[in-house]
């Protein structure tokens, strides 16, 4: 089926990198063929995943995984975003697992004879769970755990890998996971939240060191998503609460890679909520970057609340995407030239925006053309922000195909390709031809 696309779709130049995403705990599956995690562990939790649902077969792409680059290859997108199952390729003593490694070596070369470009994600959340029961991320040896994992797999995987992030989402797994308990490891409170996320980012700079000497000719960075902060009103109580809720949230992963500080809020959390930082901490995590991944869905509004300091105000009359995220391209724009005006920063690539939305398949075709639109809108948002300035080379769609939603289970479908779960049946959305076309006029 050939896709009309609206007469104002965007293209960016022929040199900016189209691809799709995906992660290994969310597809992959195969999980006797690997060392339990944190995930499934999580997923054990009565009331932790909303179906009841685990990531024990997910996609199944460890079996079908041939298949699937074929499906990627298909759409002629220039590069595909995966991540590595650290329990996958490294044992519980440390050293390689050589079959879990040649699994990934296949799959980079078969990208590599596809010309697509492997963009490689070293930790998307699913920690080793034996590493978790040591105190995981607020263990301060973790990092140097991973940097050793970061040392032998960019070592074995040569120079297969156009691009290494280290991390992805280091908010996800800190604040979500260890802040507020609603991801694995399910541990809540202020100081762990802190302390998880000083230890991440100090795992992101320890591993960039060992990246750029094993893999010099990838770009090297980090991938942090933004939900952009917006006062309720102009009142100088909500201003100041929008921007504290900012601090937290957002600038608290960013600046410390690019300033080499946290912002100025650290210093107003009581003190046995900060965390521990050695001297030297900083200059390790602000180590430069090739590039910044930014991931974006939506925007919050937040107002002043005299017990928690800030609170989330819900926009009922603005759309929400299945998930019930609020749609609303033009904060892309606004984190993309905010973030250049606060920052000197790297090439920046979106390395995930995209919809959960209720698809359904009937007579073998899913028109999610709800879908169609949020791609085409927030494409718009990007080519705005270079219009202003901003160093953007790339965009990835999250996702390439429905997959486990972390709490949401399998009930959130965010894929331009539809999975029946039940038959591991992938079919093209309409999404994923208008994504195809997009992709192929321009070249
Ligand atoms: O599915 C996730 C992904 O793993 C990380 N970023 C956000 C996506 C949608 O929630």
């Amino acid at each position: 089926m050939k896709i009309q696309l609206p007469k104002d779709s965007v293209m960016l130049s022929p040199q900016f990198t189209y691809g799709v995403a995906t992660a290994s705990f969310q597809i992959e599956g195969s999980a006797t063929n690997r060392l339990p995690n944190i995930w499934d562990n999580f997923c054990k939790k009565p009331g932790a995943i909303a179906d009841q649902s685990d990531g024990l077969t997910a996609c199944d792409h460890v079996n079908l995984w041939d298949k699937d680059l074929d499906l990627i290859n298909s759409l002629n997108v220039d590069a595909y975003r995966l991540s590595i199952s650290w329990g996958r390729v490294i044992n519980q003593d440390g050293s390689l697992n050589s079959e879990g490694v040649n699994f990934y070596i296949k799959l980079l070369d078969k990208l590599k004879q596809f010309n697509i470009k492997a963009f490689v994600t070293l930790y998307h959340w699913d920690l080793p769970q034996h590493i978790e029961d040591n105190g995981g991320w607020l263990n301060r040896a973790t990092p140097y755990l991973f940097s050793d994992y970061a040392d032998k797999i960019s070592q074995a995987f040569g120079d297969r890998v156009a691009s290494y992030a280290t991390l992805n989402e280091p908010f996800c797994s800190a604040y979500l996971g260890y802040e507020v308990g609603i991801h694995a490891p399910g541990i809540s409170g202020a100081k762990q939240g802190r302390t998880a996320a000083h230890h991440l980012l100090l795992a992101h700079g320890l591993a960039m060191k060992v990246l750029q000497k094993n893999s010099p000719n990838s770009d090297n960075g980090i991938v942090l998503n933004f939900t952009p902060c917006y006062s309720h009103s102009g009142s100088a109580d909500d201003v100041a609460a929008t921007k504290h809720a900012d601090d937290y949230m957002n600038q608290w992963y960013i600046k410390p890679i690019m300033d080499g500080a946290y912002p100025e809020l650290l210093k107003s959390l009581p003190e046995d909520v900060r965390p521990d930082i050695h001297d030297g901490d900083l200059d390790i995590i602000s180590q430069p970057i090739d590039f910044l991944g930014v991931n974006y869905y939506t925007r919050l509004i937040y107002q002043a609340n005299a017990q928690t300091i800030f609170e989330e105000v819900a926009n009922d009359t603005a759309l929400h995407t299945d998930i019930g995220w609020e749609i609303y391209p033009q904060g892309l724009t606004e984190l993309l030239t905010s973030l250049n005006a606060l920052y000197k920063l790297p090439p920046i690539y979106i390395t995930e925006n995209g919809a959960a939305m209720a698809d359904k398949l009937i007579d073998g075709e899913v028109k999610d053309f709800g879908r169609v639109d949020y791609y085409q809108e927030h494409l718009k948002a990007v080519s705005f922000a270079i219009e202003q300035g901003v160093d953007i080379r790339g965009y990835f769609a999250w996702s390439l195909m429905d997959n486990f939603e972390w709490a949401e289970g399998y009930l959130k479908r965010f894929g331009i390709v539809y999975v029946d779960y039940e038959t591991q049946q992938r079919t093209l959305k309409t999404s994923g031809m208008a994504y195809k076309t997009l992709i192929s006029n321009r070249k």
